[in-house]
This record gives C-alpha cells, structure tokens and sequence, in this order.
C-alpha cells in the first residue's frame, strides 16, 4: 500500500525518520513523509528533506518542554490553531494520494501530543484515506521518580549529563491518557507502542531511543508494506482495504507484534563457487522457520503489552525470500492465529522478499485491552 507519514514533536519526527530508513530502498510502500515540530533541532536530527519539514508553533503554548506547566487544554487549542499552516506544507509538498495517513506522535509532551486531535480531525474532513495514529506511551521513570530506571533525580547525586537527555515529565501519564482520549473517535486507530516495555533497567529514554524507533519502524515497515514487491506476486495479497478492514474505523487500540528469522539465501556450494545460486531450501528448514517466527510474532513481545486473545481483529503477515515461505506453513500459522484470537475478522497474507535475508511475521492485534492503559489511566489520576 501506499502510506504517508507525518511525524509530530520530537518523538514523532524521529519515528517518522526512522520508518524512511526501515522502508526498502526505493521506498516502496512510503508516498511522503513529514516532520513538524516545535524544536529546530529535532527537524535538523532527520534526514527528511526541507520541502517536508516545519517547525512551527514558535512562541505559543507548544513551544519548550515545560510550556504547558501541566495545562494540556492550552496545548490543544495552541495545537489547532496551527494545524491550517502545517497542512499547507503538507499541500504544496505532497506527491501522490496515498492509501492512507500514519500520524506518529510521543504521547506525554507538549508539542506533538496537543496537536494531534486538531490535525487528525482535520486530515479526516480534508482527506479521502484512512487516518491512523501510532502513538508512543511514556515510560514510568519519566514521571515518577521512584519507578527505577536510571536516576536523575534532584537527590541521586547523579545530574543529567548528555544534551540528548529527555527533561523529567511529570504530567506525562496525564498528558497521554487525555491526549488518547482526544484521538478517540477521530483516529481510524490508534497503534501504541509502550517505551516502558522496552527501556531496560537503569536506561533513561534517550539511550533507548534509536534501539526503540528501529524496533517500531520495523513493524511498521512488515505491516504496511503489507504484499508489495517488487515484481514477485504473493500467493496471498495484504493490500490497503484488507489493512483498513483490520485496523477498523472506531479508534481501536492496536497493538503490534513481529518475529524474524536470519536466513541464508546464497551459496556457492555450486559450480565454480564464483557465482552465488539461489540456494536449495530444504522444506523442514523453512517449516521451521515459519513456525519459529509466528510464534515470536503472536507471543514473543508486543509493542503494547497485553493478551492477543482480547484483539476483536487481527492480520498475520508472513514474509521472507519466495523459496522460504512455505505455503503450508504459513497456512498452519494462520490457523493458530485465528484460533488465538477467536474473533472473526482475521486476515492472513504473505509478503515475497527477493532480496531479503530474514523471514518474518509481522502481527496486527486489533481492538485490544491492555493492563498497561490502566495502570496508566491510575497513575495519571
Ligand atoms: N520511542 C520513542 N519515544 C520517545 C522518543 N522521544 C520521546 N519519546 C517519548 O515521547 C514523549 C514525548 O516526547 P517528545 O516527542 O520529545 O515531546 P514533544 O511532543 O516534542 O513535546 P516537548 O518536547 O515537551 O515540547 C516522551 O515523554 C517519551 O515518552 C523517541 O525518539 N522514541
Ligand atoms: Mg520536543
């Protein structure tokens, strides 16, 4: 399918940078991409192209990391009153009419999170696609300061050193939960990914953070890619409506899952050795494969933790070098996921990487519950 990204706030412009660097090399699945954000820097930090970057919001209550001082209701009006200028880039700048719109935003600041009810709201009146958000969820350590993590508080003796250290958030449970309910009802659906899942212990959230984009650009990449190739015709084709059917259109929060699988797909155990061939796969290797990396992608760790058999909905994309997708396992594969979800609305496809060197499978849990929202949901009462 063909995506656009508009990348919002610090976090927002970095995932948006990294999806461009996880697509493959000719982008194949991205239309445009788009960074906004308050922070000079942060757009400097991108190698998106002038023509779609802004900062914007320069001497509003977006600006700075503490401009808000907790007050989120400013920072959406703020947010709407510039949504106008920042969808006139997006107009003068905008190549193509994508399949859909990806707004990613870090929920828990005060630039990307307050701006993006207005510009998601204003992408679907504007728009004829689906607007989806992924959104990052913070992590404990940024705004209590006895969750652990490294500690930088004021008595821990330790002072915040690197320029890329993120500032102490205190209100960011609040700010995301509002902002999440703010998205409810605009977004077609709300992707989460939770930094708290995959901070490790004593990291803070800059350390982490180009680990973390990778991670989510990743997912992003296997599942809106969805059956584009180049050339090689998928046995069973994911394509833009069977996404749109999958993520919904109420809002629903998804959560992602992915597992991979190095693979060789060379040899020169052949001829002279001075060509590489195409390499015999054998069919108990590539079985093992794909169950391997579905049950990575089905129990291994979610983007969002939380139980896949709550999901209303689900997608499992199988993907990898054509020789190593072995269609009765992929068939197998999807049999256990529809069975795990128990839901009818679930989909299944594979996805033919010539050039690739991993097989894959990328999983889209729909309208899922999660713990997590709920803790919180308490912390930030
Ligand atoms: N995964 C990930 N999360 C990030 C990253 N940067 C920030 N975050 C998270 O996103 C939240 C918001 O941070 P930013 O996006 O930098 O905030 P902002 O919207 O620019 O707003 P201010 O900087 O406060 O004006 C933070 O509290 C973190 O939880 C990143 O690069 N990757
Ligand atoms: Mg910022």
């Amino acid at each position: 399918m063909q995506l656009e990204v508009l990348g919002l706030g610090g976090a927002g412009c970095r995932l948006a940078d990294a999806i461009r660097a996880a697509a493959p090399a000719d982008h194949a699945f991205l239309t445009d991409v788009f960074a906004f954000d308050t922070d000079e820097s942060t757009l400097q930090g991108t190698v998106i192209p002038e023509s779609h970057r802004a900062q914007y919001g320069q001497g509003t209550a977006l600006e700075g990391s503490n401009g808000l001082d907790g007050d989120l209701e400013q920072g959406f009006e703020a947010g709407q009153a510039v949504v106008d200028d920042l969808l006139a880039v997006r107009e003068r700048a905008a190549s193509t009419a994508p399949d859909a719109i990806l707004v990613t935003v870090g929920l828990g600041g005060t630039t990307g999170g307050p701006t993006a009810p207005a510009l998601v709201a204003t992408l679907q009146r504007t728009v004829d696609a689906p607007v989806y958000v992924l959104a990052t969820l913070p992590a404990d350590r940024e705004f209590d300061p006895d969750a652990g993590g490294a500690d930088r508080g004021p008595h821990s003796g330790v002072t915040a050193t690197t320029e890329s250290d993120e500032p102490p958030r205190p209100a960011a449970a609040s700010h995301a939960i509002r902002t999440l309910e703010a998205l409810d009802g605009l977004a077609n659906a709300i992707v989460l990914f939770d930094n708290e899942a995959w901070l490790r212990p004593g990291e803070t959230l800059a350390d982490a953070r180009s680990r973390s984009n990778r991670e989510v650009a990743t997912r992003v990449a296997a599942v809106f890619a969805g059956s584009d190739t180049d050339g090689t015709v998928a046995q069973t084709v994911i394509d833009a409506s069977d996404i749109a059917r999958i993520l919904g259109t109420e809002s629903a929060i998804v959560s992602l899952g992915y597992g991979e699988q190095a693979v060789e797909t060379t040899s020169s155990r052949f001829g002279l050795g001075l060509l590489p061939t195409e390499r015999a796969v054998e069919t108990s290797e590539a079985v093992s494969a794909v169950e391997t990396v579905v049950r990575k992608g089905v129990r291994g760790k979610l983007s969002l933790e939380c139980a896949p058999e709550t999901a209303a909905r689900g997608l499992l994309v199988v993907g990898g070098p054509p020789s190593w997708l072995n269609r009765q396992a992929i068939a197998e594969g999807q049999r256990a996921f529809q069975s795990t979800i128990g839901g009818t609305g679930v989909l299944g496809g594979d996805a033919p990487r010539p050039d690739g060197e991993t097989v894959f499978a990328a999983v889209v849990l729909a309208g899922v519950e999660s713990d997590r929202l709920e803790r919180l949901r308490a912390a930030a009462d």
